[in-house]
């Protein structure tokens, strides 16, 4: 039984509990309705559909689409004439919420807007019914707020059955069948809209034998899965091998200049939106990590992605074409090469030359999502190209979903950042659309650490408003959770869990790799420290830590010259020993452990202190962790209780090596007589 995440029955008190009008017809709108009426029965309410009164009452909350309000509905066209430009649009997604008087009214232009007017509403609460209130107009930032799944439809003998996964199996396959479980697919797609995710890639991008055949002879299953997240406002999109023509049909070739080919793409694609009408578009991780793309036709990324925008856009579907292209089998000991560097060489060329129905899709930073990077100078190198900012909700490089940590801080960051420096567009305002990788599964909880539903949810919800503080986000998380209203200690319940989550990712940060080098996991499953792990081999992710020093040159003065992917005022910032920020400084500089950092600290010294501190708090997380026995539920507490105990043993760990590899590399002890091991 799927635990109800941020949608308990509890979180619908304040709807269920009214009486509740919804004008307006479509799927959308049937969905609006079937919602508040399953609220009123947990709740005692009641909801009626067109015109009328629900149940004798007069409503107290009102659901209309603007074209189907009922001629004499004054209260809403009140509410509707108050907007800040009278007559401006919500949009495809838009709404507005308005407290005239003594009736709550949710207004929109389409149906999806009132679906995420609901939403709004559960999440305020009983606050949405207290005093009138004005207009407040509601519109998503990102036009497509994507979850990509990792996942394979057969068990992959290595990755398994979801790649990167850390909370049991898929929702959507399992052992090479699919799972057709409909009602897991609905309370999925439930909550994916309740944070305003809109569109959902179902499989891995990278794309082996079997799930190749999801393009065509196994369509049927990924149209089972677009039926059931289509009631919730969710496009589902397909990831697709470039090879397809060769692997499905035969073909002698698969380059995208080749008319064969072409013609191939357009007529199976064509196919695809007979069967799935709304189909959402494709997604293609292209010659990286061995994938086949258009490099084995001498043809470069443009003309690979073009290809299939051209099949798609017909139908109004996109392609998102992933920039993550770099060389995995490089020669550790040739210093020139600098996989920092390798998205804005190979797509920055190409800025200009992508269909309008291309979407290049940009890892936030440039290697691989750790802890620390900086923003990838991708983002801000290609004005003529729509982009899509790839985050990591699966925790990959955060703990694997065994360690408590709240992402949304860290995204945040990213969103904010000013690649033009503090009067240019923010990442957030430079991105077309916000794609992250799910961190989802069959597992009850869906994420496996119950606290890792937060940064799902947060990811959805930065995607709709990414000026939303951390803080508020995981506020509302809570909330909806866990009920403090009704729980024996609402302070104490909201309080203890900022207390464990506000700072995650900081601690983290602290116990693992230090100051922005990255990596130092253990190679292949990538959890737990092994220093050295990735230093002698071909994957590009190197710390060169020797006795006198560690980090990497890529200044242009000495280094790779990564810096001068950037603009100004960043080009010159990270390029300076003096300017580069204390967290960034191993990204960008080989330095000696003497080195005095802004702090006034030495990096070894650095290294030393914040890796004590990282376990400190993470011993602290356990001990306020122990004070919501009795408040989460116990499902919750003891499989949160547990992973504290595996979070605590591995941060010990990454503590212990870290600190003795430095000791012995530098031969400098620490400042406070610490055993170093
Ligand atoms: O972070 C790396 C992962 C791979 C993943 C790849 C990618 C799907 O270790 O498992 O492959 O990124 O983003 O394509």
């Amino acid at each position: 039984d799927a635990h109800p995440a941020w949608l308990p029955l509890e979180a619908w008190r304040a709807v269920g509990a009214r009486h509740t009008v919804v004008y307006g017809q479509g799927l959308l709108v049937d969905t609006v309705f079937a919602e508040i009426e399953r609220a009123c029965a947990g709740h005692g309410g009641a909801v009626a559909r067109g015109i009328g009164e629900p149940a004798g009452h007069p409503a107290q909350l009102m659901f209309a689409l603007v074209k189907s309000l009922p001629p004499g509905d004054d209260l809403g066209r009140m509410a509707y004439a108050e907007l800040a430009a009278p007559g401006e649009s919500l949009g495809s997604e838009g709404f507005v919420v308005a407290r005239p008087g003594e009736v709550t009214v949710v207004l929109a232009d389409a149906p999806a807007g009132l679906l995420y007017g609901l939403f709004e509403v559960v999440r305020l609460g009983e606050a949405a019914f207290g005093p009138a209130y004005p207009v407040r107009v509601h519109r998503p930032a990102l036009g497509r707020r994507m979850l990509d799944h990792w996942d394979n439809v057969d068990v992959h003998p290595v990755m398994g059955q979801v790649e990167r996964g850390y909370a049991g199996g898929s929702i959507f396959w399992r052992d090479g069948r699919p799972r057709r479980d409909r009602a897991r697919l609905r309370a999925y797609a439930r909550l994916l809209a309740a944070c305003g995710v809109n569109a959902v890639s179902v499989n891995n991008v990278n794309v082996h034998a079997t799930e190749a055949r999801l393009l065509t002879e196994r369509l049927d299953e990924v149209a089972e899965i677009a039926d059931e997240l289509r009631a919730y406002a969710i496009r589902v999109h397909l990831s697709v091998t470039f090879a397809a023509p060769v692997i499905l049909a035969g073909l002698p070739t698969a380059d995208p200049l080749d008319d064969r080919v072409r013609a191939w793409w357009a007529e199976t694609t064509r196919r695809v939106y007979d069967r799935i009408p709304d189909f959402g578009g494709y997604l293609v991780k292209a010659d990286s990590e061995g994938q086949p793309g258009p490099f084995s036709y001498g043809r470069d990324h443009a003309d690979g992605a073009n290809l299939l925008a051209e099949a798609l856009a017909p139908h109004g579907g996109v392609v998102h074409w992933r920039a993550f292209v770099y060389n995995h089998r490089q020669d550790w000991r040739d210093r020139s090469t600098d996989r920092a560097r390798a998205a804005f060489d190979h797509f920055a060329p190409l800025d200009g030359r992508f269909l309008d129905t291309v979407i290049v899709q940009v890892k936030h930073g440039p290697i691989d999502f750790q802890a620390r990077e900086p923003v990838s100078p991708v983002i801000a190198a290609m004005p003529g190209t729509r982009l899509a900012v790839e985050f990591q909700v699966t925790q990959e490089y955060t703990g694997q979903q065994r360690h408590v940590c709240y992402l949304a801080p860290w995204w945040s960051e990213v969103l904010q950042f000013r690649p033009w420096g503090d009067d240019g567009r923010s990442v957030a305002e430079v991105a077309a659309d916000l794609v992250a990788v799910s961190n989802v599964g069959d597992d009850r909880f869906w994420t496996g650490h119950p606290l890792a539903q937060a940064n799902l949810y947060a990811f959805g919800r930065l995607a709709w408003d990414p000026g939303l503080s951390p803080e508020t986000v995981l506020d509302e998380w809570i909330d909806l959770t866990f009920d403090p209203a009704s729980s024996a200690g609402p302070a104490l319940l909201r309080s203890t869990l900022h207390e464990i989550m506000d700072d995650s990712w900081r601690s983290y940060e602290r116990y693992t790799a230090p100051l922005g080098v990255g990596f130092m996991v253990r190679p292949g499953h990538h959890y737990g420290p092994d220093v050295d792990g990735y230093e002698y081999t071909p994957w590009g992710t190197y710390h060169f830590a020797d006795r006198d020093g560690v980090g990497v040159d890529r200044t242009r003065a000495t280094g790779t010259g990564f810096t001068g992917q950037y603009p100004s005022p960043w080009a010159e910032v990270y390029e300076s020993l003096d300017n580069c920020p204390d967290e960034l400084l191993l990204f960008f500089h080989h330095v000696p452990y003497g080195h005095v950092l802004h702090s006034g600290s030495t990096v070894i010294q650095h290294i030393y202190d914040t890796h004590f501190a990282g376990v400190r708090e993470v011993e602290a997380m356990a001990r306020r962790w122990q004070r919501l026995a009795g408040l989460v539920g116990d499902d919750v507490y003891a499989r949160v209780d547990e992973l504290l105990g595996e979070q605590l043993r591995c941060a010990r760990e990454w503590r212990d090596q870290v600190n003795a590899y430095f000791h012995r590399k530098s031969g400098v002890p620490d400042a406070h007589g610490r055993p170093l091991h």
